[in-house]
């Protein structure tokens, strides 16, 4: 069997799930956030990573069906922790540049939110600069997110071509650094120059920032130090399991 027939049939054989990565606040190691990532567990294949079956579900035109079994999924997880006691702010969620140019991501946001009663405030969907940069339709998709009332995050930023004084007009709320910077933070002074810019960039257009790909308790300092308090990495957590991010984080906080 091909790999894009499969692909087709894996929500309905329940080959894909969700891994959750927290995102803390680097002072207090508060919970401020999860980011929903998709999983594709195929007896044949193994398991396949996102950076592979994600384009392949956008050649094949699978990526609506996919995203929206995914953020339909991540808000139900939402609703079902809060059931069982914990409190997670906000959700993250990534949206391919693909359904934005199916047209109608505003009408499929705002039913699964409706069906599952997470309030739209606690949502937060993360969109590349690729997304961002694109005009007309996409612009219009972005203002129509926003009326409903769930965030946005320009995910992996530096690494794209955001004009700033586009950005400055965009109704996004955050940034976040991509991993790449973050990497060599204490041994690259381009890298350090460029995470202090980007920190900087988001105090003057009221952003909020949040670092990826923190793996250091160094990188952690450095960020809090130049004015970062939020981050996401392997130093807190990786991308864990439901049940595994309940038992962790559910009694103390
Ligand atoms: O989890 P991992 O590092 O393997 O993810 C690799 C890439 O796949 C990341 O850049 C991530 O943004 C992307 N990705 C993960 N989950 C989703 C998803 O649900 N939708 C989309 N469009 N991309 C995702
Ligand atoms: O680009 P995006 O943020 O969607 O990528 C998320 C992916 O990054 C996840 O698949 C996760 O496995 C990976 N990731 C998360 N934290 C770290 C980290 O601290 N170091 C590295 N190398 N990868 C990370
Ligand atoms: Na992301």
């Amino acid at each position: 069997l091909l790999i894009e027939a499969m692909l087709r049939r894996s929500i309905e054989k329940n080959e894909i799930y969700l891994q959750y990565q927290p995102q803390v606040e680097i002072d207090t190691g508060r919970l401020i956030g999860v980011e929903a990532l998709v999983r594709w567990q195929n007896p044949e294949l193994g398991l396949v990573p996102p950076a592979r079956f994600i384009p392949l579900a956008e050649d094949i035109g699978f990526i609506s069906q996919l995203g929206k079994w995914v953020l339909a999924e991540a808000c139900r997880q939402m609703v079902s922790w809060q059931e069982d006691g914990l409190q997670v702010p906000k959700l993250a969620v990534n949206l391919s540049v693909r359904q934005f140019e199916r047209g109608s991501v505003t009408l499929m946001v705002d039913q699964v939110l409706r069906e599952t009663g997470l309030e739209p405030q606690r949502l937060q969907l993360e969109v590349t600069e690729s997304v961002i940069m694109n005009t007309g339709d996409t612009l219009a998709c972005i203002n129509d997110l926003r009326a409903v009332g769930v965030g946005l995050a320009i995910d992996d930023f530096g690494t794209g071509y955001s004009s700033l004084a586009y950005l400055k007009q965009l109704p996004v709320q955050t940034l976040k650094i991509d991993r790449s910077f973050i990497k060599d933070i204490s041994s690259d002074a381009n890298d350090e120059a460029i995470t202090v810019a980007i920190i900087q960039l988001g105090k003057s257009l009221n952003l909020s920032v949040i670092a990826e790909g923190v793996e250091t308790a160094e990188q952690a300092a450095f960020l809090l130090r130049h004015g970062c308090n939020r981050a996401q990495g392997f130093y807190y957590s990786q991308p864990v399991g439901a049940d595994e991010l309940l038992a962790h984080w559910g009694r103390r906080h």
